[in-house]
C-alpha cells in the first residue's frame, strides 16, 4: 500500500530547488540542484545537435532577459509559481448516495413545495409576491429522523422514512400565526401534520417571527415616506444627507428588535437607528433613533412611537418636528463624510509603511501527493475518522456519526445559537439582544475565497436551501471547505540527550479541517471542526467583521469604547452553545468529573512528626442527573469532564473522551429578565442531559424575539432532573468572550487571541497513544548508542517524504553528524 506524503509548508528558499526522484536498480534516488544544468553529454553529440542545443541557449538566454525585465515592470509578479491543486467545479454536498443525514435534494424540496401548494387551507403565496401579511414558506429542510432507526440502518440497513419539516408564516389570517409542520414521505410526500413537540411550541406567535425581507421592504413602503414627509429638513440640516432621491449622501437603517421580554403581552416592536450609508455603515451611526410598533400584519398601521434625537426623547415625529422649528431642542449639524472611501476610518484599504518591503511571497501549503482525504457526497474519510456532514438551513453546519478507528464517539457535533448582548446609553444601543439564528445559519455560509477564506487546496462544497428570504429555492456555492493542514506544531516529540539512550521521535500536528463562515451583517464568524491524529476533535469559533457602533456621548463612556469623533462602540458579550452527542462505546454512558483536591500528607521520612508537605490528589464523582450534571466553572474546585462506558478495561478504567472547555464565559445579567430567559443556556459552562430526539436544538430561529415566552426553554431541558446514569448523554457548551471594544478593532476586529475551542479527546479509552500508528512520525537514533553525537539514522516511515528533497539533505548530514539533535 502506498503511503501519501505529509502537507509540507513550502517557504521561498525552496523555490529555486529542483528535485527528482529516479529509480536506479530496486533504490529510489533523488536529485536536489539548485541551478539548472544542461547536459555534458551534448558536447559529444552530432552538429545539428550542437546547433540545437545552441539555439535552445539562445531561446533560454532570451527568454531569461524578458523574464527579468517583465519581473523589474511587475514586482508584485515576482517568482511566478502555480501551483494550482483544487481543479474544476466545486463539489455539491448534496451529491452521492442518499444517507440518515443527506440534506433535502433539490426534486425532494421542489416535491415538498408543489404538495404544500397544493394544500387549499394553507392559501401559500410564492416567495417572489409575498408580503408579511401573506401565508408563505419560510423554510423547508429534512427533519432528522430518530436516533435509533440510524442506528438500525447502521446495524440492519433498514432506510429510515425521509421525512421534511416546514415552516409556514401565515399573515393572512384573522390570527396571524408561524407552524413548524411535518411533511412526508420523501421523496413524493402526501401527508402533511403540525409537528408535535413536547420540547418546543411548533404554533408560534405572529410576532416572534424573526425579520425577513418582506418587513424590510413594508418598512421602507410604510415609514420612510411619513418621515420624509415630517422631518426632511431636519435631517437635511442635521446630517447633511437624506433617505431618498439622495445622491451620494445616503442615509440607511439599522434595527434593534425589541425582546417580547422588555414589551407587552402581544406587541412586536423595534428601534430603527440611522447611519451614513458609507463603507461600512456601522461605523457610521448618527443619534437619531425612533420605535416603531410593527405589530399589524398591515404596515400602513406601523406608528412611530418614540424618537430619540441629539440625545433628547420625543412622543413622536410631530412633537420633535414642532419643537426644532421652535428651536427649543438642542441641535446635531454634522456634514457628510465628504473624504475619499479609500480615506475613510471606517474603510477596510492599504494604509501605512508597506510590509512585507521586499514584496517577497508568504509561505504556502501543498499536497505533493493530492488531498489525503475523501469527500462522498456528505460522508468524509481522513486516517482513522470518517463523518458526515449536513448543512442544515436553520442550524447550519452539523457533522453526524463521527468515528474514530471505525467506533462512533459522537453521534451528532453542531453549533445552536450565537448571541451577542450590547450595552449602551441610548435606547437602540441598550436594547440590542441578537440571537443570531434569526438570519437562518444554513443560509449565511457563502463563498469562500480560495487561498484567503480557505487553502487554495481545499476542497469547497455547494449547499442548497429553501428559504423565503432567497427567494425560494438557492444553491450555496462553495461555503463549505474541507482541507487537511499542517499547522506548523507538533502532536508530539521527545528528544532524550546524553551519552546513552539518546533518540528523538516526531509528529506533526496535521489536522482536517471543516470551515464555515457564519456572516451575519456586521460579524463574520469563523467555526471549524477539526479533527486530530490521535483521536481527539476540536471546535472552533471566532469573530472578526465589523463592530456595532453608536454615536458617542458622555453618558456612553461606561459602556463602550470611543473610536471616532462621534462614534462610540459598546462593549457587548458574545455568546455561543454547542450540541455534542457523546457516545463512547455504544450510547449508553456516564458523566464524570474528576474533581482535584488536595490534602496535607505527614512525611514519614522525617524524624519531626509536624513535618508535612501539602499535595493534589483527585476523586471520581459520578453525576446522578441532570441537574447535578450543569456545570459552573469554580476556580476553587478544579475539575476535569469526563464521559464514560462502565465496561472497565484490564487495567481497572473506564474508556472515556474528555470534553475540554477553553472558551468559559457566563452570562451575568439578571436571570429571567427582559432578553435573558431566550439565552437561558447561557448561565452554565455546560449542561449534560439524556438524549432525546424531541431536544433537536436549544434555541430557535425565534430566539430574538420570544423571551417572554421562549419557543426553546433550554431550562426545560435538564429541569426534569432526569437520571443519566448509564444512558444515551448530551453536552450542551457554551462558549463565550467579553468584548470591550479598542481602537485596533477598526476598521474590522481581528482573531487574535478571541478564539475559543472546546475538546473531545480520548480519557483512557486506548491502551497507548493511537497516533502511534501514524506512519507522517520520524524516529531518529544515533548509529552508535555511545557515541550520539557522531552520526544517526533517520527513520521516516512515510516513504514519500524520505523522498523530500530538503528531508533527504538533513537525513544525508545527520548521517556524519548528530550533534545539533543530541549535544
Ligand atoms: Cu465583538
Amino acid at each position: 500500500m502506498s503511503v501519501k506524503s505529509s502537507m509540507s509548508f513550502e517557504s521561498e528558499q525552496l523555490n529555486d530547488e529542483k528535485c527528482e526522484s529516479f529509480l536506479t536498480g530496486t533504490r529510489y534516488v533523488t536529485q536536489c540542484s539548485q541551478i539548472k544544468k544542461y547536459p555534458k553529454k551534448c558536447l559529444r553529440l552530432p552538429v545539428l545537435t550542437l546547433l540545437t542545443c545552441c539555439a535552445l541557449v539562445i531561446v533560454t538566454l532570451v527568454t531569461c532577459i524578458l523574464i527579468i525585465v517583465y519581473t523589474f515592470k511587475h514586482p508584485y509578479t515576482h517568482k511566478p509559481r502555480c501551483q494550482a491543486i483544487q481543479d474544476g467545479d466545486a463539489m455539491e454536498l448534496y451529491r452521492g448516495s442518499l444517507n440518515p443525514f443527506s440534506e433535502l435534494r433539490e426534486e425532494e424540496i421542489q416535491n415538498v413545495v408543489d404538495f404544500l401548494f397544493a394544500q387549499p387551507n394553507l392559501k401559500l403565496t410564492h416567495p417572489s409576491k409575498a408580503g408579511i401579511n401573506s401565508n408563505y414558506i419560510h423554510v423547508i429542510e429534512m427533519f432528522l429522523p430518530p436516533k435509533k432507526d440510524v442506528l438500525n440502518f447502521f446495524s440492519h440497513g433498514r432506510t429510515p422514512t425521509r421525512m421534511a419539516r416546514a415552516y409556514i408564516f401565515k399573515g393572512n389570517q384573522s390570527a396571524p400565526v408561524v407552524e413548524e409542520y411535518l411533511v412526508g414521505p420523501l421523496p413524493k410526500p402526501y401527508n402533511i401534520s403540525l409537528m408535535a413537540s413536547s420540547s418546543r411550541k411548533t404554533s408560534i406567535p405572529y410576532t416572534y417571527r424573526p425579520f425577513s425581507k418582506f418587513e424590510i421592504k413594508a418598512f421602507y413602503k410604510a415609514i420612510v415616506p411619513k418621515i420624509m414627509g415630517k422631518i426632511a429638513s431636519l435631517l437635511k440640516e442635521s446630517y447633511n444627507a437624506t433617505l431618498s432621491n439622495c445622491g451620494k449622501q445616503c442615509l440607511r437603517f439599522l434595527i434593534t428588535p425589541v425582546s417580547s421580554g422588555f414589551l407587552e403581552e402581544g406587541r412586536r416592536k423595534s428601534w430603527f437607528w440611522f447611519a451614513y450609508d458609507i463603507e461600512f455603515y456601522t461605523l457610521h451611526p448618527l443619534d437619531f433613533q425612533f420605535l416603531v410598533d410593527t405589530t399589524d400584519v398591515d404596515p400602513s398601521r406601523w406608528e412611530i412611537q418614540n424618537v430619540f434625537y441629539a440625545n433628547q426623547h420625543f412622543v413622536n415625529l410631530d412633537e420633535l418636528s414642532y419643537r426644532y422649528n421652535e428651536g427649543t431642542i438642542n441641535k446635531t449639524r454634522l456634514s457628510f463624510p465628504h473624504t475619499s472611501v479609500e480615506e475613510q476610518y471606517s474603510a477596510v484599504y492599504l494604509r501605512g509603511e508597506a510590509v512585507p518591503k521586499d514584496l517577497k511571497s508568504p509561505p504556502q501549503q501543498r499536497q505533493p501527493s493530492g488531498p489525503r482525504y475523501t469527500v462522498n457526497g456528505n460522508q468524509v474519510n481522513y486516517m482513522d475518522w470518517r463523518f458526515h456532514i449536513r448543512v442544515s438551513p436553520t442550524l447550519g453546519a452539523q457533522l453526524f456519526d463521527i468515528r474514530y478507528k471505525s467506533e462512533r464517539i459522537i453521534y451528532e457535533l453542531s453549533m445552536q445559537e450565537i448571541a451577542v448582548l450590547y450595552s449602551g446609553h441610548t435606547p437602540a444601543a441598550s436594547m440590542l439582544y441578537y440571537a443570531d439564528s434569526a438570519g437562518l445559519f444554513g443560509t449565511r455560509l457563502r463563498g469562500m475565497m480560495p487561498g484567503v477564506d480557505c487553502p487554495d487546496h481545499g476542497t469547497l462544497l455547494d449547499v442548497m436551501a429553501y428559504t423565503s428570504n432567497e427567494g425560494g429555492l438557492k444553491q450555496l456555492e462553495k461555503s463549505v471547505c474541507i482541507f487537511e493542514h499542517n499547522t506548523g506544531t507538533l502532536l508530539r516529540r521527545h528528544r532524550a540527550y546524553g551519552m546513552s539512550g539518546a533518540f528523538y521521535s516526531g509528529l506533526v500536528d496535521y489536522v482536517l479541517v471543516v470551515r464555515v463562515y457564519i456572516c451575519i451583517i456586521n460579524y463574520d464568524y469563523i467555526l471549524d471542526f477539526i479533527f486530530h491524529n490521535n483521536g481527539g476533535v476540536e471546535v472552533k469559533i471566532s469573530a472578526t467583521g465589523y463592530l456595532a457602533a453608536s454615536f458617542y456621548y458622555p453618558e456612553e463612556e461606561k459602556y463602550g469604547t470611543r473610536i471616532s469623533d462621534t462614534v462610540v462602540a459598546g462593549l457587548h458579550h458574545h455568546l455561543f452553545h454547542f450540541k455534542a452527542d457523546i457516545d463512547v462505546k455504544g450510547t449508553d454512558n456516564r458523566f464524570q468529573t474528576m474533581n482535584i483536591g488536595h490534602e496535607r500528607k505527614v512525611n514519614q521520612w522525617s524524624h519531626d512528626p509536624h513535618n508535612a508537605h501539602s499535595q493534589n490528589f483527585f476523586i471520581k464523582d459520578d453525576k446522578r442527573t441532570e441537574k447535578e450534571a450543569l456545570y459552573n466553572f469554580d476556580f476553587q474546585h478544579p475539575k476535569n469532564l469526563l464521559f464514560y462506558k462502565n465496561d472497565p478495561t484490564p487495567l481497572g478504567h473506564t474508556p472515556a473522551y474528555r470534553l475540554i472547555h477553553k472558551g468559559m464565559t457566563k452570562s451575568i445579567i439578571e436571570e429571567d429578565t427582559g432578553f435573558e430567559p431566550s439565552v437561558s443556556w447561557g448561565r452554565h459552562q455546560m449542561a449534560v442531559t439524556k438524549q432525546k430526539d424531541d431536544e433537536i436544538s436549544s434555541s430557535s430561529m425565534f430566539a430574538m424575539w420570544d423571551a417572554k415566552d421562549p419557543v426553546v426553554n433550554f431550562t426545560k431541558f435538564w429541569e426534569d432532573n432526569e437520571n443519566i446514569v448509564d444512558q444515551d448523554l448530551v453536552a450542551w457548551v457554551t462558549m463565550g468572550s467579553y468584548h470591550i471594544p479598542q481602537t485596533e478593532n477598526v476598521p474590522t476586529t481581528g482573531t487574535v487571541g478571541t478564539d475559543l475551542s472546546f475538546f473531545m479527546v480520548p480519557f483512557n479509552y486506548f491502551r497507548e497513544d493511537p497516533s502511534l500508528s501514524s506512519r507522517d512520525a520520524v524516529k531518529i537514533m544515533p548509529l552508535d548508542a555511545k557515541s550520539p553525537l557522531s552520526g544517526a539514522a533517520v527513520e521516516r516511515y512515510n516513504t514519500t517524504l524520505h523522498y523530500d528533497c530538503l528531508a533527504k539533505k538533513i537525513d544525508s548530514e545527520l548521517l556524519t553528524n548528530s550533534t545539533f539533535l543530541f549535544s
